[in-house]
């Protein structure tokens, strides 16, 4: 892999920080909506050359529950200087109670609740008494992984081990951990690419499918068909991206999901990262991060949450100088973001 110099690579953290907030609060309003209909792409594409357009005063559009979390994380690794649970599991709470109308996802308040009422002495049982012992498989746990991926991108095996006891706080079902390990490791090699090289897409999936065939070990007793699911979707994304514009929206989101479930999401994600290296119809834009996050909110479902994960890794890959600054703008909490991005980028870089 090509060396990534300095600059560019505090320019990756901050984008990839923004990323999450860009696609977050695009996608918010899109929601739990269907796949787009084609007038519904004709109102989001010219909604993006509005955003992209002169300078019109608007309230700013808001974030959700991805955005807050990603920024508890982010910052407590700045202050701790380290993956700090308590200190993790005391934010989330806090922030959840200071703004509970944040699309937080309708069990995780459960665990939030029983932290509280603990006193954060049990940190782990809350989440793993979900759904009756089994854990979410909610897309949660990736979401907000973000800031762990950029902190402990330097060791593969620190970025598993911290990713995985973080997202325990609230999901211990495998397949909600293993989501947020692939977006991790996704984060991870979109971050150390140079992107004046013209990624090499199906590279990219190979890198993904044999890092996941060794997590995703033994299965067994969790009922499912499939041993390695995300070894699976991984497949499923490369045959997508072999098929280019012949996979239209409607096989993509048949094959891939767009739902809240880890599986059914995070494929998903980095599927619309990969396609949009190349035009997408209906898409007219020449700004790659740009198409990667409205190409993610045009598939519907769980718009804010795939956008969001989807602009983590195209913000990672290009950095911030991509993100149109007058997108930015129209943004809550853009500067605290690209700030977050800029302090948690000085911390990992002085270890
Ligand atoms: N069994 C049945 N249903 C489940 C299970 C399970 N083991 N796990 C998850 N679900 P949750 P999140 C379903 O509440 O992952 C927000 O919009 C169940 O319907 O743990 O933190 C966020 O922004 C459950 O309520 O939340 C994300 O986009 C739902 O999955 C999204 O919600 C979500 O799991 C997920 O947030
Ligand atoms: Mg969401």
């Amino acid at each position: 892999m090509a060396k990534i110099d300095l600059t560019l690579l505090k320019s990756k953290f901050r984008g990839s920080m923004l990323g999450v907030l860009t696609g977050d609060c695009l996608g918010h309003p899109y929601e739990g909506d269907e796949l787009l209909t084609s007038g519904m792409k004709i109102i989001l594409q010219k909604y993006f050359d509005k955003l992209e357009g002169p300078p019109y005063k608007a309230p700013a559009m808001q974030f959700t529950d991805d955005s807050v979390m990603t920024r508890s994380i982010a910052q407590s690794l700045i202050e701790k200087r380290q993956l700090d649970l308590l200190d993790i599991a005391k934010r989330f709470v806090k922030s959840y109670y200071e703004e509970p109308n944040r699309g937080y996802g309708p069990a995780v308040m459960t665990v939030f609740e029983k932290l509280r009422a603990n006193r954060f002495s049990d940190l782990f049982t809350p989440a793993k008494e979900q759904f009756n012992g089994q854990g979410s498989w909610g897309n949660g746990g990736a979401m907000r992984i973000t800031p762990i991926a950029l902190f402990s991108h330097q060791n593969i095996d620190l970025l598993l081990e911290m990713t995985r006891k973080e997202t325990q706080l609230t999901h211990t079902n495998k397949i909600g951990v293993d989501g947020a390990i692939l977006q991790a490791i996704a984060i991870r090699q979109s971050l150390l690419l140079n992107p004046d090289n013209e990624l090499d897409v199906k590279q990219f999936i190979d890198d993904l499918i044999s890092q996941m065939d060794t997590i995703e070990f033994d299965e067994e007793g969790l009922g499912l068909v499939e041993p390695k699911p995300y070894k699976i979707q991984l497949s499923l994304v490369k045959t997508l991206i072999s098929e280019g514009e012949a996979a239209n929206a409607e096989k993509v989101v048949q094959k891939l999901g767009t739902s809240v479930a880890a599986l059914y999401s995070v494929p998903t994600a980095i599927y619309c990262f990969l396609r949009a290296q190349n035009q997408i119809e209906g898409i007219i834009t020449d700004n790659p991060f740009r198409r990667t996050i409205q190409y993610a909110i045009s598939l519907g479902g769980d718009t804010d949450t795939i956008g969001g994960m989807a602009g983590a890794l195209a913000g990672a890959f290009y950095g911030d100088k991509i993100i149109n600054p007058a997108i930015l703008k129209h943004l809550e909490a853009s500067e605290e973001f690209q700030l977050l991005g800029e302090k948690l980028s000085d911390v990992t870089l002085s270890q």
